[in-house]
């Protein structure tokens, strides 16, 4: 495991649906010890604080929730994350899951300039492939994806400057779709594994054979794990939970695969809602995750067993 220079980016984004709380956050993030466990595997670690919005000159939209100022997110996450990842690897701390418009499309940004292909790891119960035009809950946090793969209805947004071919694109932990994203998934070359995949399968070879395939285009590859891809029952703190979702095992192992692959150039820590937690064990619960993805294990692999 190689040490990084770690740039923690606050986003208190929560202007990306109704019930508020995320803008929390980033500070619970750092309450529960992210930058001390990070540190104490090695790596630097540099805390930008949190960012703000830009301000944007653009009226509210009746269907649309915070249109304005997520807008003004989107600028602010897509200037500081191309910024960031030209320096080391980027932590967006969240902040709803809208802050992923500006936080990927600003890697993107960087990674275009540097010449190689960006891939993304979506880990969420939900596709977030709606736009401002097929949303029915008119909630932003659920339109990251399609902003990222260049879909239509954007024009309020900075364009994204370098759309993400949705095959680059893997989502694992999905158990909640809307007719809308349905539809338009079925278009795309997207990989998908839903629930019941990881139920039937296992959760480590859809994810082995996408780093497979990042790997051999050379690709640099953003995590945006999402609170919800996990089971309620461990992380009970946010505003969107299914049931049915990844155990506290299986969201370790990917991030133990994550570190082994070596592949994993940006994260984002996202709709973590403090208010909506247990004395902190969501937190912590996230906390513990990246802190696998940056390098913590149980052992040294390989193992040896004396049977
Ligand atoms: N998230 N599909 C629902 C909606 O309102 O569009 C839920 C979105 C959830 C957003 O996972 O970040
Ligand atoms: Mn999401
Ligand atoms: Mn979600
Ligand atoms: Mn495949």
């Amino acid at each position: 495991m190689s040490e990084h220079d770690i740039i923690l980016i606050g986003a208190p984004v929560d202007s990306g649906k109704r019930r508020r709380g995320c803008l929390m956050g980033p500070d619970a993030f750092r309450v529960a010890g992210l930058a001390e466990a990070l540190e104490s595997l090695g790596h630097r670690v540099k805390d930008l604080g949190n960012l703000c919005p830009d301000p944007v000159d653009l009226p509210e939209d009746p269907h649309l929730f915070g249109l304005p100022e997520t807008v003004g997110w989107t600028a602010a996450l897509m200037r500081a994350g191309k910024e960031a990842a030209a320096q080391g690897f980027p932590v967006f701390l969240g902040g709803d899951h809208a802050l992923s418009m500006g936080s990927v499309a600003g890697v993107a940004a960087h990674a275009a300039e540097a010449g190689r292909p960006l891939f993304l790891l979506w880990l969420d119960a939900h596709t977030d492939f709606h736009t401002p035009l097929t949303t029915a809950s008119g909630n932003l946090h659920g339109v990251s994806v399609a902003y990222l793969a260049g879909r239509e209805g954007f024009e309020a947004f900075p364009a994204m400057p370098a759309p993400l071919p949705m095959r680059q694109v893997c989502m694992i932990g999905i158990r909640s779709v809307d007719p809308g994203e349905r539809e338009a998934l079925r278009e795309t070359e997207v990989h998908l594994y839903d629930m019941r995949h990881i139920d039937e399968h296992g959760i480590r070879a859809p994810l082995a054979e996408f780093l497979t395939r990042v790997e051999a285009a050379n690709g640099m590859l953003h995590v945006s794990l999402d609170v919800d891809f996990l089971d309620p029952a461990i992380a009970p703190a946010v505003g969107t939970t299914v049931p049915g979702g990844a155990t506290l095992r299986e969201a370790h192992l990917v991030m133990e695969m994550l570190c082994d692959s070596g592949l994993v150039t940006s994260l984002d820590l996202v709709e973590l809602n403090p208010f909506l937690d247990e004395r902190g064990r969501t937190a912590g619960v996230m906390v513990d995750l990246a802190a696998s993805l940056f390098g913590r294990r149980i052992f040294d692999r390989p193992t040896r067993s004396h049977a």
